[in-house]
């Protein structure tokens, strides 16, 4: 194929003079798309030949979701070709940066779940370890947001328009997924469903290795229908199953296609895993490791019964043996609203013999704890039916034999609170990972400016091994190093200023502190204690002619789930005061905000290398780890935020001299759920500025007079303020303050900002992958030959 320049070119040139010499952006960039393609397909059929010969133990890791983002610019940069082709086509007048435009944003991912799972993808062949990703082709990601008068509108989209060079349908590999059916004893009447997988090269960095993303895509089966259903009814609920992803990452909805959806993705992958086995299925533990991302897929473990018992013929006790001993289940939430739990009617009658083999499990199970004498209280908090419900993360526990939080406290959580009859159980299943993100994506390929000031003064072993990062611990009172870095820094700060303004914003001063808040929308991240002292700064500007701060811009972004009332009033009240701050010509020289609309994976890459400030400000105890606050780090931004997730670790990493920390600990939020002491109306009245905001808040004053703000009342008074919104205010408020005394300090901000970047490599996600694989999955690195 390619390996210079002038030779990309050439290929190029012929291809476009054999495409009737066409010269559109639009047509050069489907031939360059072709061209990669070609080149990715030769060193994906060698990696599988590989993986087959060394019969080399697979992993496969089943999510619901993955959020993997744009790919032509990650691919090209995964081959070592990203500099080859940009400068390529600047010299046949094109634009790769136009290119990478083009292409439709896969958002098969609400947030830090879907995202996590393709950064792993990444480190996984990156690190030549044989690892694949199984989920959905969801014809429509997340939702499109458009905000409209300052509500946020929801747009369906549909990513897959010119995926052809991305992916690669293997009907040759489809299988059959039954649902419904009457067990008497054997199933009669199944609705089958045919699951037809799409491939998709996940390509490791310039190592020869490439890994596959299997996407499932419903369609009708050939098989003949039971009598009582009705074709074209048939026809409309298969398309439905891979038709789109859903939109919600914190309330479960309980509804019947979310749970298809699971099943058939489930089924599907089981199905071929088993198929494709290189040797006896009485091996399976030995040639297949399969990991659940939260409970989405832990439908898969009675499905593996099922296959085991019914099509393989093994007997109970075997087939629960191999089961137990291939599955393991990562945890990534504690709050109570999404916790998976479905009613056993839904179960029975979608998937009536894997409803079977869960009643079967949880007879089991139950049976030795009766035999424990176990409590009664402690016997009921480990039942996986419990009146008529069936609850996920009971049954991912039992039947996995690894279970993982996501940082340390989260862990630390699960084992003591929320899975403590579980934890004493089976002590020797938990463990902790702490998340990671890949340093490729979101530093090499984001920030291709910092990449080369690291290369300069370290060079480039950090790149295969990013913990090296820390040689940069030398530089971190080294003036030049300082200075350089500051002009990258306002390189980036410039980029999403010329990005934001296309979208019709004018007024951000470049040289503002930006202070950047992006994540999904929900009370526990806490958007509204941000724009609360965001009116407060208003105010004292206002009020207070000797108070002048050093200007800041502040930037917002994330996506509400569409039926989460609260969260769509704060973007509403956020527009609402941006509007009248940005207006006002004093107080805008001082703070500006800024809304960046549709915040997705292509946004990120823009935001996180500009960002001097991270707010990392969820109530601690809830934010199970966070993976922004890795992406804000190792691009330089100091850390403004709570001791949770893992804010802790980073704050262990770089000392607490270099991190802005405030707000109650976990252990105090958790005292304080327990005990039911606080009154978030105290707490009001024992401040005059909090009382005289939340006043204005309720009478509507903040928010335009007539804009509706009902849910956000009843959330800090009705349901006496969950997330402490109002009792860290002040503590919030205060840290503020210190941010804006250190940014006046240049030499101290930079300090701060290099032993960020410094002691980031540690989130790498291959660190991460790493001990996934040592401890849990226990792979081999399959090398390339060539
Ligand atoms: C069941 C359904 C409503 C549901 C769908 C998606 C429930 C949860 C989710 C997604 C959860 C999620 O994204 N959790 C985040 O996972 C990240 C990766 O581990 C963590 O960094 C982050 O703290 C956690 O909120």
């Amino acid at each position: 194929m390619f390996y210079s320049k002038e030779e990309f070119k050439e290929e190029l040139t012929k291809r476009l003079a054999q495409d009737d010499g066409k010269k559109e952006p639009r047509i050069a960039y489907a031939v360059l798309g072709a061209m990669v393609k070609e080149m990715v397909e030769e060193e994906w059929i060698r990696t599988k030949e590989r993986y087959e010969k060394s019969e080399a133990k697979q992993l496969y890791y089943f999510s619901i979701e993955f959020l993997i983002g744009r790919l032509l610019g990650q691919n090209l940069h995964s081959m070592g070709i990203f500099t080859i082709v940009r400068e390529g086509l600047e010299e046949l007048g094109y634009s790769l940066e136009d290119f990478e435009e083009m292409e439709p944003e896969p958002g098969l991912g609400n947030g830090g779940l879907g995202r996590l799972a393709a950064c792993f993808l990444d480190s996984l062949a990156a690190l030549q370890l044989p690892g694949h990703g199984c989920g959905i082709r969801y014809k429509g990601g997340l939702f499109t947001q458009q905000i409209e008068n300052g509500f946020q509108m929801e747009i369906p989209t549909d990513w897959i328009k010119e995926t052809e060079n991305w992916e690669v349908r293997r009907e040759d590999l489809a299988v059959e997924i039954p649902f419904y059916g009457r067990l008497h004893p054997h199933l009669t009447d199944i609705e089958w469903v045919k699951a037809v997988p799409y491939d998709m090269p996940i390509i490791g960095a310039s190592g020869g290795t490439v890994n596959t993303l299997r996407l499932w895509q419903a369609e009708v089966s050939e098989r003949p229908l039971p009598a009582h259903k009705d074709f074209e009814e048939y026809t409309v609920e298969t398309a439905a199953i891979s038709d789109r992803l859903y939109p919600n990452d914190s309330l479960v909805s309980g509804k019947i296609l979310r749970l298809k959806q699971q099943y058939f993705m489930c089924s599907a992958s089981l199905q071929i895993i088993l198929k494709t086995l290189p040797s006896s299925v009485r091996q399976l533990p030995d040639q297949v490791a399969i990991q659940i991302n939260d409970t989405h897929p832990a439908i898969a473990i009675p499905e593996l019964m099922r296959l085991l018992l019914d099509e393989e013929g093994l007997d109970w006790d075997e087939a629960w043996n191999l089961t137990t001993r291939t599955i393991s289940y990562t945890n990534h939430t504690i709050l109570g609203e999404a916790m998976e739990k479905w009613d056993s009617h839904l179960l029975a009658t979608l998937v009536p013999r894997v409803y079977e083999i869960i009643q079967e499990i949880d007879r089991r199970f139950k049976a030795q704890l009766q035999e424990q004498h176990c409590k009664e209280e402690v016997f009921k908090k480990m039942s996986i039916i419990d009146n008529g419900i069936v609850k996920m993360a009971v049954l991912a526990v039992v039947g996995s034999y690894k279970v993982n939080g996501v940082a340390q406290l989260h862990t630390d959580i699960l084992k003591n609170r929320e899975m403590k009859e579980l934890y004493k159980q089976f002590p020797e299943k938990f463990h902790n990972k702490t998340n990671g993100i890949t340093h490729r994506r979101w530093l090499i390929k984001a920030n291709p400016e910092l990449t080369n000031l690291i290369k300069e003064s370290i060079g480039e072993e950090w790149i295969k091994k990013p913990i090296l990062l820390n040689d940069l611990d030398k530089f971190v009172g080294n003036p030049s190093f300082q200075e350089a870095l500051k002009t990258v820094k306002q390189t980036k700060k410039n980029q999403l200023i010329a990005h934001v303004e296309k979208a019709g914003d004018s007024l951000i001063d470049p040289h503002s502190i930006f202070d950047i808040h992006i994540k999904r929308f929900h009370g526990y991240k806490r958007q509204l204690m941000n724009i609360l002292h965001i009116q407060s700064l208003y105010d004292r500007i206002k009020e207070d002619s000797t108070y002048r701060p050093y200007p800041r811009t502040f930037f917002f972004g994330g996506k509400a789930a569409p039926g989460y009332e609260f969260a769509k009033q704060v973007i509403k009240l956020i527009n609402v005061v941006a509007d009248k701050i940005n207006k006002d010509p004093l107080v805008r020289k001082h703070i500006h905000i800024v809304f960046v609309e549709n915040y997705n994976v292509s946004h990120g890459e823009r935001m996180f290398p500009a960002a001097d400030v991270s707010e990392q400000i969820s109530t601690a105890s809830k934010e199970a780890s966070g993976t922004g606050n890795m992406k804000f780090m190792m691009n330089g931004a100091v850390t403004l935020g709570t001791l949770d997730g893992a804010n802790v670790e980073i704050v262990e990493q770089v000392g607490k001299e270099n991190a802005f920390i405030f707000g109650l600990h976990s252990q105090q939020i958790m005292q304080l759920e327990k005990h039911k002491t606080y009154r978030a109306q105290e707490v009001i009245a024992q401040n005059q500025e909090l009382e005289s905001l939340t006043a204005r808040l309720f009478r509507g004053e903040l928010s335009n007079g007539s804009e509706n703000i009902s849910f956000i009342h009843k959330q800090l008074v009705d349901l006496n303020d969950p997330y402490f919104v109002l009792k860290d205010f002040n503590s919030y408020a205060a840290m503020h303050e210190k941010v804006l005394g250190a940014y006046e300090d240049p030499q101290l901000w930079s300090r701060m900002s290099i032993k960020n970047i410094a002691e980031s490599g540690v989130f790498s996600s291959d660190r991460t992958i790493q001990q996934y694989s040592d401890e849990v999955w226990h792979l081999e690195k399959i090398l390339s030959t060539s």
